[in-house]
């Protein structure tokens, strides 16, 4: 009976994941999510404007190997379509476009059941509709800029492509038949004369990307504890004469355990010196004892990236210098955590760190002026999470933004400072939500005091 409990308590932190009993994912954002937000952008736009809105290409890795497939994440967010060669319209006022009226407008790419054999199903037209819920669906051979009434158009807008960066990611007379739409779509922006139009409608997406609706919520949840789960693992598994690369293997087995399709970004495993370098990412170096793990690692689900950072130590137990600097971030990453109210300017929590950093590296002698803290905490302390990374985060903040929280001290062998605390280097980063009542660390679940972590260095794991 005790042992049955046991294994019981021992699976408690397996469950907390929702297990996938459907053929296929099914929590992804529904059609009515994106409906939404495409209404949210037009009711933004200007007066008699037409914003256009482009899929990622594929692009080509070596020879006939292409990079998995990213969709832009403006688009994704507008019609959780996750095929290339497909442009959405969204105009201010309904026009008429291949006999269909409307205000707006998708163009996708054909099926073809030969090419569909190799790299998978196309939706093509029927499969659009059905899926996104979008009506006036056409296939892209359609789109033929000149058939569209522009009387009524004052600006063309678009997000991200310039001129340039068009040319650069469709090319000039390439076998793809986007080529040809691309070059329509870009004489009629050189057409267009009226300035910083495209900035307009980056802002408006900017703006609503920037705080978060619940559908969106409910994934970064799952996406952070996702990625607990491999920060938790690693503490436990890490030991002396490990590799970082090992240590990157177990964060991300744990997060495809849990069904992540990416990771967010490049995983960072930087133990030793390479704890002070910022976005170290080749995680090749055997890791000794006496030395920290940093990690920052996260998974990505359906689209949205989480972003969490830990700092351990090697052999499970901090060194008293390594104890100092931790729990001097730590300090800095609780006084940021107060910051993190609605109405509150978005870089309070960095000043909140930056104070308690300074003050903190004064009193230790590492820096004697303020000006010199920039040399150990170089980088600021809140970027907005979601669809990227590094999304928007508002100007003040509100509920359902999504950041993080992510102080840093960085020692480097060779600093101007006592050589003890050389090859130091600390972050703590967590994923926080606002709400109407404060805030919410989503990160929570994995351990952040010395005496946590080093407990949960004794406990047993799953790869031991
Ligand atoms: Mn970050």
């Amino acid at each position: 009976m005790l042992k049955k409990c046991f294994l019981l308590l021992c699976l408690f932190p397996l469950l907390l994941q929702a297990q996938q009993n459907t053929e296929y994912p099914n929590d992804y954002l529904s059609p009515a999510f994106h409906a939404g937000r495409r209404a949210a952008v037009r009711e933004m736009m200007p007066k008699h404007s037409v914003a256009l809105f482009f899929a990622s290409q594929v692009r080509n890795r070596n020879n006939d190997v292409d990079f998995v497939y990213a969709q832009n994440k403006n688009f994704y967010y507008l019609t959780g379509l996750e095929e290339p060669n497909s442009l959405l319209l969204i105009f201010k006022e309904p026009v008429t476009i291949l006999d269909k009226t409307g205000t707006e407008f998708l163009f996708v790419q054909p099926r073809n059941p030969a090419r569909e054999m190799w790299t998978g199903k196309i939706l093509g037209v029927d499969g659009v509709k059905e899926t996104c819920k979008i009506e006036n669906v056409f296939t892209h051979d359609k789109f033929n800029y000149a058939t569209i009434d522009m009387s009524k158009v004052d600006s063309v807008m678009t997000t991200f492509y310039t001129e340039g960066i068009l040319q650069k990611y469709y090319g000039r007379g390439g076998v793809d038949p986007l080529s040809r739409m691309a070059q329509v779509v870009d004489s009629a922006m050189t057409l267009q004369k009226k300035p910083n139009a495209s900035r307009t409608i980056t802002n408006i997406i900017r703006g609503l990307r920037a705080v978060k609706q619940p559908e969106e919520i409910a994934i970064l949840e799952k996406v952070v504890a996702m990625s607990v789960q491999g920060h938790n693992e690693v503490m436990k598994a890490t030991k002396p004469n490990m590799t970082e690369y090992q240590a990157q293997a177990i964060m991300e087995y744990m997060f495809k355990k849990n069904g992540s399709e990416f990771v967010g970004y490049p995983s960072i495993n930087g133990s030793g010196e390479n704890t002070c370098i910022l976005h170290y990412e080749s995680n090749q170096r055997l890791m000794k004892d006496g030395d920290l793990l940093l990690s920052d690692c996260a998974a990505e689900y359906h689209g949205y990236s989480a972003d969490v950072t830990r700092t351990i130590p090697v052999n499970g137990k901090f060194s008293p210098e390594q104890k100092i600097i931790y729990e001097l971030v730590l300090m800095a990453q609780d006084s940021a955590f107060l910051q993190c109210k609605s109405g509150n300017a978005s870089n309070e929590p960095h000043k909140a760190a930056l104070r308690v950093i300074t003050e903190g590296l004064k009193k230790l002698g590492i820096i004697t002026s303020d000006a010199e803290v920039r040399n150990y905490f170089p980088h600021g302390t809140s970027h907005g999470l979601g669809l990227d990374v590094h999304d928007p985060n508002p100007p003040k903040l509100e509920p359902g933004a999504v950041f993080t929280v992510e102080p840093g001290i960085y020692i480097p062998p060779g600093s101007k400072c006592d050589q003890k605390w050389w090859n130091i280097g600390v972050r703590i980063e967590d994923d926080i939500l606002i709400t109407a009542t404060g805030y919410k660390n989503l990160s929570a679940g994995s351990p952040r005091t010395v005496a946590e972590i080093e407990k949960m260095a004794k406990q047993k794991s799953i790869f031991k």
